[in-house]
């Protein structure tokens, strides 16, 4: 589906975001489908096909594995360079410039939000771009590219890893509070291109639901926010998305 389709959005809708002080926007891995990164569970292609994300993206799975590990992320991290922003991360920009309050929450570690203008952002899960080390856990802004991968750390001399959140591990707790906060206290909450399966990350739709937000799912799929959902827009995030924001600020156009 593409924005010459256009879907049917809700007048009801249309009226509830142009006059919403307090937005908030949770996005998962399908916005940036549409950039050319395949989402969490197409990314398990090739080299890495017989594995399910929660076996790699584990700190057990790079003990045991660290060079299986750090090659998947070198290709998901070249993926994302090489990648642009979408219509989907563009409108949720103009949004942000049109709405009083406003707060993306991201679960994806790809950086595209901020590369398209996004300035609000939490990133929950890290970001595939830094770099750390697995063991003193500071950041690593180059390293020689010797022949040992993973490489070292020139402070302890421990492997580095993607400064993101694995499966296992606690998220950034100030990122963690911020978004329970936000997602408690919105007047409108989209919730866009998630599987709503990984927590804590999914269970902000229904903190927003619980806190009387009118929640919006964004999806070309059911998940299993769709049944709680006020409005469920049934399609990709750069076709839904720009109509969205066109239909509520016509000026943002
Ligand atoms: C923690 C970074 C605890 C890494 C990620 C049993 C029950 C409940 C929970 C658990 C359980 N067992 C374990 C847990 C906890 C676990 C968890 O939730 N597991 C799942 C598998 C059940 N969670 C954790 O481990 C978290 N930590 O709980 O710590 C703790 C407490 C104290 C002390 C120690 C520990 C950490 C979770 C974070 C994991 N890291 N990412 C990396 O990227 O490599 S998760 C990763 O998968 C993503 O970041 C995202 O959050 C998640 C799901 O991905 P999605 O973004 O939703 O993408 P997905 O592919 O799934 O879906 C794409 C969607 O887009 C689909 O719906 C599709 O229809 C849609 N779509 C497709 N195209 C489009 C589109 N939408 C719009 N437009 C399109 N064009
Ligand atoms: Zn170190």
């Amino acid at each position: 589906m593409n924005s010459a389709h256009p879907i049917t959005i809700p007048g009801k809708l249309v009226r509830r975001l142009r006059t919403a002080q307090r937005v908030v926007v949770l996005t998962g891995a399908g916005i940036s489908a549409e950039s050319g990164i395949p989402t969490f569970r197409d990314a398990m292609t090739g080299l890495w096909a017989r594995f399910r994300p929660e076996e790699l993206a584990t700190p057990e799975a790079f003990q045991r594995n660290p060079k299986l590990v750090w090659d998947w992320y070198t290709w998901r991290r070249k993926r994302a360079e090489e990648a642009e922003p979408n219509a989907g991360h563009r409108a949720l920009v103009d949004l942000e410039a049109r709405a009083p309050e406003f707060v993306l929450v991201t679960q994806n570690v790809d950086g595209l939000h901020a590369r398209a203008g996004s300035r609000r952002v939490v990133e929950l899960h890290g970001n595939i771009m830094r770099t750390k080390c697995f063991d003193c856990d500071r950041l690593a802004h180059d390293w020689q590219q010797s022949e040992e991968v993973p490489p070292r750390c020139v402070h302890c001399g421990g492997m580095l890893r993607p400064d993101v959140v694995w499966f296992g591990e606690v998220l950034p707790d100030h990122a963690m509070e911020e978004a329970m906060r936000v997602a408690g206290q919105c007047e409108v909450f989209l919730s866009v291109g998630t599987s709503t399966v990984v927590e804590p990350a999914a269970s902000l739709p229904f903190t927003a639901l619980r806190g009387g937000a009118c929640v919006v799912e964004v999806n070309p799929n059911a998940t299993p926010l769709t049944l709680c959902a006020e409005f469920v827009l049934t399609g990709s995030a750069a076709s839904v998305l720009p109509q969205l924001v066109a239909m509520a600020f016509p000026a943002a156009k």
